[in-house]
């Protein structure tokens, strides 16, 4: 069986051979780092998608590291990636007060919300088997996403709470939490994702963060942004949309595995100062897990 460690690090292939090799030919087994040397070092984060300003200021921190730290200069670059990422270490918060615990999902077209959604059930259900899991259907833009969404519904068995095609998608969040208060559990919202310039899809996510609101006389437990890593930097200016609509608890980073910019982990995490909750590498529920630090440089530089 593969192990996550092995999915996370085939996965990350195409990131190790754009970023990971070239800091590792860069700096592996060098005594001394010269001015020229952490140039270079600077280009290839920078070409690796890590964004300008993280880059220098990671290129600052490992030249005055490395001047204390006797390790080689690629290891003391790996633990200052590790505890520039750690700070953002942290599972799905799931409540313990008997209340159900309320996941809005949020993100750009075909980002991988809904198979996010079914991913994270599908891992819970294994680890809670008697929890209740109910999906709410509020991308009500297209048939077919509430149909991609009620297949997997039966195959976790979770509830599903649908409307017809075009109906209100608060609407539809106030009957699932209705539902969801009867038999508690956890509350996963798909919602629909129109592109974030359009206010309309702003204003929807609003409306539905008001009627958990108004309902639960509380905010919902997790507002998680699904943001495809092939997307790269503009990931970012993305992120700050929709933060500022729904006030964002955590980030799920998709499709690492199709993309060489693996490196916008780093800048993403620094820019939003947000918790990368889970990471994906693949199609497959197996290929959906929680976020570690310390696992994802270890995997990212792996021989
Ligand atoms: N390679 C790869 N594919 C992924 C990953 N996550 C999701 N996908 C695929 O991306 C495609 C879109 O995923 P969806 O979950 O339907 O995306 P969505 O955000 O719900 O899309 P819309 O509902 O159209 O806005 C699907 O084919 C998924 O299997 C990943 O980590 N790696
Ligand atoms: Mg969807």
């Amino acid at each position: 069986m593969t192990t996550w460690f092995d999915r996370l690090k085939s996965g990350l292939k195409k990131t190790r051979a754009g970023l990971a090799d070239s800091l590792a030919s860069a700096l592996r087994g060098r005594k001394t780092l010269t001015a020229a040397d952490l140039e270079e070092l600077e280009e290839i984060l920078i070409s690796g998608d890590v964004g300008a300003n993280l880059s220098a200021s990671l290129v600052a921190e490992l030249r005055d590291a490395a001047k204390k730290d006797s390790r080689d200069p690629l290891d003391v670059l790996k633990s200052i990636l590790v505890a520039r990422l750690a700070e953002s270490d942290r599972p799905l918060r799931l409540r313990a007060d008997g209340a159900p615990t309320v996941v809005l999902v949020a993100g750009v077209n075909g980002a991988g919300k809904t198979t996010t959604i079914a991913k994270i059930a599908a891992h819970l259900r294994e680890e809670r088997p008697t929890l209740p899991m109910t999906f709410a259907a509020a991308d009500t833009f297209r048939a077919a996403a509430v149909e991609q969404l009620a297949v997997w519904s039966e195959r976790i068995g979770a509830d599903l709470i649908r409307h017809q095609e075009g109906a209100d998608p608060s609407a539809v969040v106030f009957d699932a939490l209705d539902h969801v208060e009867r038999k508690g559990g956890v509350l996963l919202i798909d919602t629909a994702g129109r592109l974030q310039t359009k206010h309309n899809l702003m204003e929807e996510l609003r409306k539905i963060e008001r009627t958990v609101v108004r309902k639960l006389n509380r905010p919902s437990d997790e507002r998680l942004l699904v943001l495809d890593a092939t997307t790269g930097q503009n990931g970012i200016a993305q992120a700050e949309c929709f933060h500022a609509a729904i006030e964002l608890t955590g980030l799920v980073l998709t499709k690492l595995d199709g993309t060489a910019k693996g490196g916008v982990t780093f800048s993403i995490r620094e820019s939003l100062g947000l918790p990368i909750l889970f990471v994906g590498v693949g199609e497959s529920a197996e290929d959906l897990h929680a976020f570690s630090a310390e696992e994802f440089v270890e995997a990212l530089f792996a021989e």
